[in-house]
């Protein structure tokens, strides 16, 4: 892709994948859907997944050496692209003195420091290993705090597998939510609301009605995992409102849009500070790095400070510590954001021209280098609006990208993530790619998407 003309990208066919179809097959023989997280076996969109041998910049390589220009980026981690010389420096710098101590370090002090000199809610931090236990941890500690239980997520929102958050709405707006998965006792999400993004007065409804029992109300600031939906003006502001007025705790899940949509995160970007912040993915420039933080009266009721307990083997880990340290320094360079946001306004203009020209009916959604193209002619302001797209027509988008060596998410409802290692040409050819595989998805659609929408 890389060195590809456009009009080579143009008239790539499908890539040879014999060696990632064996992969996946062999894969698939000893571990749950031959992947071990489920987006990445393609069911969303079909085909054969492809197996990655080697990232380099924005350009990701599969084993059957075919080049990607990369905007899944490990699902946000990879801001500064792939095999960044300065991490991958400090991680072996870190691999030669220990890979583990069980100990505590001064990296981590470090790592803490710089997080707390960013992000300008958080007065202390805990480290941990994944998003899903930041979020789950945050949670048994604002209930610990308020003495409470209920807690409130929104529709189209993820925060990682802990069994409370694995929640669908219930039946009616102002019931707990039920189960999303098999395994879930009912039990445990008995105590979880779930509303609909971006609707103040719906939680004004759940509040008067059951304020007094609510813990915390957890909600994604730029909500990234139904595709990328911004909160409408005034939202984060209104729950922030809502929480004080209540004495209920307000957690950002910053994990995805935390280091990304600003230095501070999107705390930063809309002027909101909860109380509680989710952090994780660049936070360990791709290595198992994750964290919560917030006001330090809150912080201090965490094991061993307080009585809320919470722990982890390989928290604070050395080479994760100082992947995220060589990240986060690095992003501190000037100019990246402004970079990054010039290129992700290069792409998404590009992208909306592309879609215009090929007569198909698209909306784009963006927050700084998170963006999404939804295959829908509504606007997408939560659940309901984003799952009026045709995801059929997003897979076959999907397909005609990677066959121009374009790796988009293989889900209509996850984000595109641009690094600072895609360049201007890279984003070019990217557009060049996106202009004929719009063709392909308007001749592909019987009738275009806008007039079959449009019922
Ligand atoms: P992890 O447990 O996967 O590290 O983080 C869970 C999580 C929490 N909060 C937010 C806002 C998140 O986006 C995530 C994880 N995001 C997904 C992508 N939509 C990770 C990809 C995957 O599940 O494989």
């Amino acid at each position: 892709m890389s060195g590809m003309t456009v009009r080579e990208v143009n008239e790539a066919g499908p890539r040879t994948v014999t060696k990632s179809e064996s992969a996946f097959k062999a894969a698939q023989d000893v571990m749950p859907g031959g992947v071990n997280s489920p987006v990445r076996a393609f069911g969303a969109v079909g085909g054969t997944p492809r197996f990655i041998g080697k990232g380099s910049g924005a350009v990701v390589t599969d084993v059957d050496g075919n080049d990607y220009t990369d905007y899944v980026g490990s699902w946000g981690p990879m801001i500064l692209g792939h095999a960044e010389e300065r991490v991958v420096a400090a991680i072996n710098k870190a691999a030669a003195r220990g890979c583990s101590f069980g100990a505590p370090t001064e990296a981590e002090t470090r790592l803490a420091e710089l997080i707390i000199a960013r992000v300008p809610s958080v007065e202390m931090v805990r480290l941990v290993n994944s998003g899903t236990e930041a979020a789950m941890s945050a949670v048994r500690l604002a209930r610990a705090f308020t003495g409470r239980d209920a807690v409130v997520k929104f529709e189209g929102c993820y925060h990682g597998h802990a069994d409370a958050l694995l929640v669908q709405a219930g039946s009616g707006l102002l019931t707990f939510g039920t189960p999303s998965s098999p395994g879930v006792p009912a039990g445990t999400t008995g105590d979880t609301f779930v509303l609909p993004y971006n609707d103040p007065q719906a939680a004004e409804r759940l509040f008067a009605r059951h304020g007094e029992r609510i813990a915390a109300v957890l909600v994604e600031p730029v909500a990234g995992n139904m595709g990328c939906v911004p909160p409408r003006d005034g939202f984060l502001g209104y729950l922030r409102g809502l929480c004080d007025k209540h004495e209920a705790l307000l957690v950002f899940d910053e994990v995805m849009t935390g280091f990304r949509v600003a230095p501070g995160g999107a705390q930063e970007l809309f002027g909101i500070e909860p109380d509680l912040t989710c952090m994780g993915k660049v936070l360990g420039g791709g290595l198992p790095m994750a964290a919560y933080g917030g006001r330090r009266d809150i912080m201090e009721r965490v094991s061993p400070a307080g009585p809320v307990y919470q722990a982890g083997t390989l928290s604070g880990n050395p080479l994760a510590t100082a992947a995220g340290i060589a990240t986060l320094e690095a992003l501190a360079e000037e100019n990246v954001y402004e970079t990054l946001e010039a290129r992700s306004a290069k792409l998404a203009h590009g992208l909306a021209d592309a879609a215009r020209h090929a007569g198909v009916q698209v909306t784009h959604n963006r927050v700084g280098s998170m963006l999404c193209t939804f295959f829908t002619h509504r606007p997408v302001t939560d659940y309901a609006s984003a799952t009026t797209s045709d995801v059929r027509a997003y897979a076959r988008f999907f397909h005609a990208m990677l066959d121009r060596g374009v790796y988009l998410a293989p889900s209509q409802f996850e984000c595109m993530f641009v690094s600072t290692a895609h360049t201007d040409e890279l984003i070019e050819s990217t557009v060049a790619a996106a202009a004929g595989a719009f063709a392909e998805v308007a001749r592909a659609s019987t009738d275009p998407i806008g007039e079959r929408m449009a019922t």
